[in-house]
């Protein structure tokens, strides 16, 4: 299968996070990318190549435009300010404070648009964001044009990013973006399927009143694991909706014969959903030497999943979300688009 990645990742670089209770260097960086290309190349899984450009049309379907129009004003507006450093949101408008007025000042804006601190821009952070953005268009494009499959190389990933907020080193959902690029070139049905580590928490609100796009997800139980205020057994959806969102939190500790069990289920909702393509939110944080996460997947696990996710049998569209164990991401994350080859 072709990889799309584009250069331009690599201007979101040098940002930091408060990691408990410390600032550290921000773990959702430049060298997971490359780490993963050259792993790529190393198996000879399929071409490597640079996305095209697209409008943002597409993403302010699934995004509040004025959510989109904030995202490349936020390192100008914050130098302006006569700031350095990385821009990091910290004060935000929870419950019983004004939510439904947007402010003016810079941080305050930050804070409006994100539920963590963990959407963090330094002067390179939107190029690298539309270019994930272009490069989840341009790998879905391959594969609306008969590509059985095909490797959106994304960075920095988007699972975490809701229709009107960013968090979790997320800005624009590129796999929802994607899968509403399926529906408007007349795709009926789309899976997501989101096998990080972290409850995809942004893909679950946009399309969480939609029955065209189902939902499913694998990850952390939210009662102990980020991002905590979502991804439930009991969310299910709303409206037209209802049915269509499902998620299988997993205790902390969980292994490949708890994971796969999951797996198992999860594929079975995919398979009734009969989707016209199936779009894959690959996070290998799922990995057991992962430093922010704590499932026990060894490397050995990804190919099997990969295989699995196969025997669905469906055109599929691997969006590249998490994986911090930066050593091992590009034998994880390739393990499973090997063995999804293999079949
Ligand atoms: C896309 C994605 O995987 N985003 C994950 C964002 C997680 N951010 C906060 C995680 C906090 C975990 N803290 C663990 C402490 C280990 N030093
Ligand atoms: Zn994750």
């Amino acid at each position: 299968m072709r990889t799309i990645l584009s250069p331009r990742h690599a201007a979101h670089a040098g940002n930091v996070e408060l990691d408990a209770g410390a600032i550290l260097p921000a773990y959702e960086m430049p060298s997971r990318a490359e780490i993963i290309k050259a792993r790529v190349a190393e198996v000879g899984l399929g071409p490597i190549t640079e996305p095209d450009e697209h409008e943002l049309a597409t993403a302010r379907k699934v995004h509040d435009p004025a959510y989109l129009a904030f995202l490349p004003t936020v390192w100008p507006e914050w130098e302006k300010a006569g700031r350095g450093g990385t821009a990091m949101p910290y004060v935000f408008p929870t419950r019983g404070l004004r939510g439904d007025v947007p402010p003016q000042a810079i941080e305050a804006k930050l804070g409006f648009y994100a539920f963590d601190g963990g959407a963090t821009f330094v002067k390179g952070t939107w190029e690298a964001i539309k270019s994930s953005h272009d490069t989840a268009l341009t790998a879905a494009g391959l594969v609306r044009s008969g590509e059985p499959a095909a490797f959106a190389l994304c960075r920095p990933p988007g699972h975490h990013a809701g229709s009107n907020f960013m968090g979790g080193y997320c800005f624009i959902n590129n796999a929802a973006v994607a899968a509403q690029s399926f529906i408007d070139a007349g795709a009926r049905r789309v899976s997501v399927l989101d096998i990080d580590y972290h409850h995809g928490n942004g893909t679950q609100q946009i399309f969480y009143a939609r029955a065209d796009v189902q939902v499913v997800n694998l990850h952390g139980d939210p009662m102990t694991e980020y991002p905590y205020f979502l991804g439930h057994a009991d969310e299910r959806g709303e409206g037209e909706g209802h049915g269509f969102n499902h998620n299988f939190p997993m205790p902390a500790g969980t292994d490949w014969s708890g994971w796969s069990a999951a797996l198992d289920r999860a594929c079975d909702l995919v398979a009734g959903h009969a989707p016209d393509v199936l779009i894959v939110s690959l996070g290998v944080d799922t990995f057991e030497r992962d430093p922010i996460s704590n499932f026990r997947l060894s490397s050995a696990d990804y190919p099997r999943m990969g295989r699995r996710i196969a025997q669905l049998g469906l055109p599929t569209l691997f969006v590249m979300e998490g994986g911090y164990a930066v050593d091992e991401i590009g034998i994880n994350a390739v393990g499973v688009l090997t063995g999804f080859e293999e079949g």
